[in-house]
Formats: C-alpha cells, structure tokens, sequence
C-alpha cells in the first residue's frame, strides 16, 4: 500500500528542484521579521497588513489552483486572531498565554525522529523535511473540541508524502505524534499531563490527503504558539488531534497512548472526528462559536467531519461513530 517512487532518500533531497526558492537563511529572517512586527502590533486583534511571504508568488499561485478541492471560500479569521487565541498547554492553559510565552520555544535547529516499524529509522531536519515537497497552501475550517472554529490558511504539504517517504512496514497500523517536552524552554509546564503531548492516528486516516503536514499560515512560518517548526493539521478532526511542535513520528502496530484520551477517555476519544450529533459529556457539539472577522464570534451549525465528509467519511465505514468517537 505504501509504495514510495524508486530513489534513495538522499537522492529524492537532492533531485527536488522544485522546492521554495528561498534559502534556510531567508526563512528565518522573514520568520524573525513577522514575530516582531507581530510583537510591536501587540495582543489588539487587528489583521497584520505586511505578512512577508516565505514563497515564490507565481508558485503559491499554482500550488492553490492545485489544491482548491482542499480549500474553504469562507471568511478566513485574521491571522492575529489564529496567534493569539491558542491551545498549547506546555505554554499555559489560558488561550492567551501561548502567545505571550512560546517565544521562549527554540525552534533552529531542530531534528525530527522516524521510528518505529519502518524499514530503517531515520533523523531528519526540519529543513529537509520543508524542503522535500513544494508547498501548498490550503484554506482549512479549525474546530476546537471547545466548540470554538476558525478559518485558516496553512502552508505545507499531505502528511502522506512524508509517510511514504518514512517507508513504514506493512505491519504498522498506526502513527503516532509525540511532540517536543523541555521543561527548560517550557519553564510554566503545567502539572498533572503525562507530557510530552502525544496524540495519534490509524494509518489510512494520516495517509488521507487532507491531513496536512504543516510548516506555515498566511504565507509565512508558523509563530511558535502555533507549533513551529511542524506541526499537522487534521481539518475533519478536533483540534486536539493536530499535535504541534513535533519531534517524533512513531510508526506502531497497536493504537498508540494520547494525552487527551489517557486523561479523560469519555471526552476525548482516540478519532474525535467532528460530530454534531455526538456531545461532549459536558456540551453540546451541535454548534460552533466561529472566530473571523467580526467584533464577536458568530454561532453556526457544526457540519459532520466539519465539513469534508466526502473527503473522509468512507474511512469509518461500518464502524460505530456514538461508540468510537
Ligand atoms: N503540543 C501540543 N499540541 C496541541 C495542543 C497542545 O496543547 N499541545 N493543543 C491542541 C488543541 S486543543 C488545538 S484546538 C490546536 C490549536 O491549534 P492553534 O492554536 O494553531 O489554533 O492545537 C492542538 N495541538
Ligand atoms: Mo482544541
């Protein structure tokens, strides 16, 4: 099932012209510039006017006529609102506070790690990996299992390029997240988690198309609270599902451990694909608080698999959606 084009792995590196012209250099201080025109703009939730573009314009253009079937044409949220109002526990469990403390997440030089049952382990850095793919940029609805949604343009490239490259063995069945724990760079780490944050998915759903491994938003990198250097994103899923800051990608034969699910298993199933027919045990699903342009959110209804079920509904057929949530 999960053939890879022939080639070695260094010849695949060596032979992608097509990557982002710009060098690791340029990436950086575009990131570095956009952090700091985000700091001197502060917390007001106003839209950033001069958000750098880490790409090629004429290149951006071609990968989102390519990926318009992954593309929502609803009002995206402003990208200081999708900065500021975070789920990152390891930066404070207040929405506001991954904002104000990631930046103390060193996000150069960064190595990811492949194991598990593949056919060799591998190290990679996180340059290699955004280079590996061109990369495209998808407008995603965002669905907080809080009931809350917004509307994001993300830069990467399908989770399924990076698999096959990985060369898992028929065997697994499963890849696992597990994503950066340092207490150094993460002095207010909240007690009571089983950190590192860890989350996970069956192999066919992470090999979908949608599932999105992602380097950027809005053109640019991802700021740190929302999980630069990479991190994926699982549209159809709760927002819990898509682990950021990732330093590990486990390849397993056996549903692995997920913070969420470990802590409270009747309120974060391993799927929690979007539901509107399935509450939480402590509200409704039914609706959403969506987070765009307006002064306050706006209620709408939550759609099943928020949205894409065409895309990944025939995943769970015949499987029990009240049951396995
Ligand atoms: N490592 C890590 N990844 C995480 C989380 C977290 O606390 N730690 N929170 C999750 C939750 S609950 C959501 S809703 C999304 C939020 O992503 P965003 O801040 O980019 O909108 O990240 C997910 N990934
Ligand atoms: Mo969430």
């Amino acid at each position: 099932m999960l053939l890879r084009k022939s080639g070695s792995f260094k010849s695949i590196i060596r032979s992608s012209e097509i990557t982002p012209q710009q060098t690791v250099k340029d990436f950086q201080q575009d990131r570095r510039r956009f952090l700091t025109q985000t700091a001197a703009l502060g917390a007001g939730l106003v839209a950033a006017a001069h958000v750098p573009s880490i790409f090629d314009p004429a290149q951006v253009e071609a990968a989102q006529a390519a990926s318009s079937r992954y593309t929502v044409n609803e009002t995206q949220t402003p990208i200081l609102k999708a900065a500021t109002y975070n789920n990152f526990y390891e930066f404070g469990t207040d929405k506001s506070e991954p904002a104000r403390n990631a930046h103390t997440l060193k996000t150069r030089p960064w190595t990811v790690q492949v194991d598990g049952l593949v056919k060799k382990p591998l190290t990679l850095d996180v340059d290699t990996i955004i280079k590996y793919r061109p990369m495209e940029n998808r407008v995603y609805r965002h669905r907080c299992v809080e009931a809350w949604s917004m509307v994001i343009p993300w830069d990467g490239y399908s989770l399924s390029e990076f698999i096959n490259l990985c060369e898992p063995l028929p065997s697994a069945k499963y890849v696992q997240f597990i994503t950066l724990l340092d207490k150094k760079q993460m002095p207010d780490l909240p007690g009571g988690y089983d950190w590192p944050y860890s989350e996970g998915l069956r192999l066919d759903e992470a090999m979908n198309p949608l599932a999105l491994l992602t380097f950027g938003f809005y053109g640019t990198f991802l700021p740190n609270q929302n999980g630069a250097p990479i991190r994926v994103v699982l549209p159809w899923k709760y927002g819990f599902k898509s682990a950021k800051s990732i330093v590990k990608f486990q390849f397993t034969d056996k549903q692995p451990r997920t913070l969420w699910n470990e802590i409270a298993p009747r309120e974060y199933g391993f799927y929690s694909n979007v539901n509107p027919t399935v509450d939480h045990p402590r509200w409704s699903q039914a609706k959403e608080r969506r987070i765009d342009t307006g002064a306050f959110p706006h209620s709408i209804p939550t759609l099943p698999f928020n949205g894409y079920a065409d895309q990944v509904a025939g995943l769970y057929a015949g499987m029990d959606l009240k049951k396995n949530f």
